[in-house]
């Protein structure tokens, strides 16, 4: 396996990198696996076990990144031990969500991703406002959305969950398919670039695992029936993993996001919403509610039936929760200056005692 076919995706060469920045000793290697501390890595020598070194493990205390899956790392190779993660390299991109109902800041779930293959189930699953959820963390990551729509061989009109999609997605591609039968993969295989990353984003039973098996021809995950009255699935994919495919792509199998938490920032409800942000430019006042006041866009369109009042509610709904998630990672941002501060503070002192002391 090359790194090219483990999705090297740096803008700069990276044995180049590798020779002029560190140690002989160290590879690239990157990670397909991580829990509690310990790591699973794939280099271009094969797969092994790691761990952190005790700088990195220091160093993500005080703000540093801590290695991902997916994230590109240097390594220490060990005989007959686990390999030791020395440096996390810097990231193309980053998976956040959001966790506002714990209190706490954005939290990574993946790195180096180029396309979010957002999974919806064409069974009871289907969900248009869980789509506009997973859109909203694609954007907000920077990272190029395609909406799936998979059990076509469940559904019947096919046509008709086509266009109900792409009004809530307009200008990103939609794949019809069946993971089951095959219907439409090889296409979709085919829109991914060798040497791409992608991840598989959707709830539990959606057949997140199923995909990944039909692109891979080979069993790699496991996968389990959905419940018959409501199609939930059974969270029967536990932990994140990153595994090669046969085109030269890299695909991430993720656990069924439940509630997807929103990240924080307001840049990406524009690049969800743009019918709605354009809308509300035209209303008479610029810090216009949408509620009561005259000359309104948007109770026009609500009205003549051009927005659906579905949209508009999960709409202001998700603007709330951003804009406190953004005050969440604010607050985490201060009180992390803070500590920084009292560091610097502590250490300035014991200079200035020292000092004296010396005179
Ligand atoms: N009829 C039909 N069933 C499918 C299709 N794709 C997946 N399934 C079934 O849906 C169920 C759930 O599939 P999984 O692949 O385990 O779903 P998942 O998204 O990985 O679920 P979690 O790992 O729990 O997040 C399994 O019984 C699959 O066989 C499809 O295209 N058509
Ligand atoms: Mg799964
Ligand atoms: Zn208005």
């Amino acid at each position: 396996m090359t790194n090219s076919e483990l999705g090297w995706s740096q803008p700069f060469d990276v044995y180049e990198y590798f020779r002029t920045e560190f140690p002989k000793k160290w590879t690239p290697a990157r990670v397909s696996a991580s829990s509690h501390g310990e790591f699973q890595l794939l280099s271009e020598q094969g797969t092994y076990p790691a761990t952190v070194s005790g700088r990195l493990r220091f160093e993500s205390k005080e703000g540093g990144a801590w290695p991902v899956v997916g994230d590109w790392v240097a390594a220490m190779p060990k005989e007959n031990a686990p390999y030791v993660i020395h440096r996390v390299l810097p990231r193309t991109s980053t998976l956040y969500r959001g966790l506002a109902e714990r209190g706490e800041p954005d939290q990574i779930m993946v790195a180096n991703v180029d396309v979010a293959m957002i999974l919806t189930g064409l069974d009871n699953n289907f969900n248009t406002r869980r789509l506009e959820r997973f859109l909203y963390l694609a954007s907000s990551s920077g990272i190029r959305p395609v909406i799936i729509l998979n059990k076509a061989d469940l559904h019947t009109d096919l046509e008709e969950a086509r266009a109900t999609v792409s009004k809530v997605a307009a200008g990103c591609a939609i794949h019809v398919i069946s993971a089951q039968t095959g219907l439409g993969v090889d296409e979709l295989a085919q829109s991914i670039q060798p040497g791409q990353t992608a991840v598989l984003l959707g709830s539990s039973g959606v057949g997140k695992s199923t995909l990944l098996n039909r692109f891979s021809g080979v069993e790699h995950q496991r996968t389990a029936a959905v419940r018959e009255s409501d199609s939930k699935g059974q969270h029967t994919t536990t932990t994140r993993n990153l595994i090669p495919m046969p085109g030269g792509w890299v695909l991430i199998d993720m656990p069924g996001i439940r509630a997807v938490g929103l990240p924080g920032g307001h840049e990406a409800m524009e690049a969800v919403f743009p019918d709605i942000d354009a809308w509300s430019m035209e209303c008479r006042f610029a810090d216009c509610t949408h509620q009561t006041e005259p000359e309104c866009r948007l109770t026009e369109v609500l009205r003549s039936g051009e927005l659906s009042p579905e949209r508009f509610a999960n709409y202001r709904k998700m603007l709330l929760e951003v804009a406190f998630q953004q005050i969440q990672g604010d607050k985490q941002a201060e009180l992390q200056k803070k500590a920084f501060t009292k560091v610097v503070h502590k250490a300035q002192k014991k200079m200035y005692r020292q000092r004296d002391e010396a005179d």
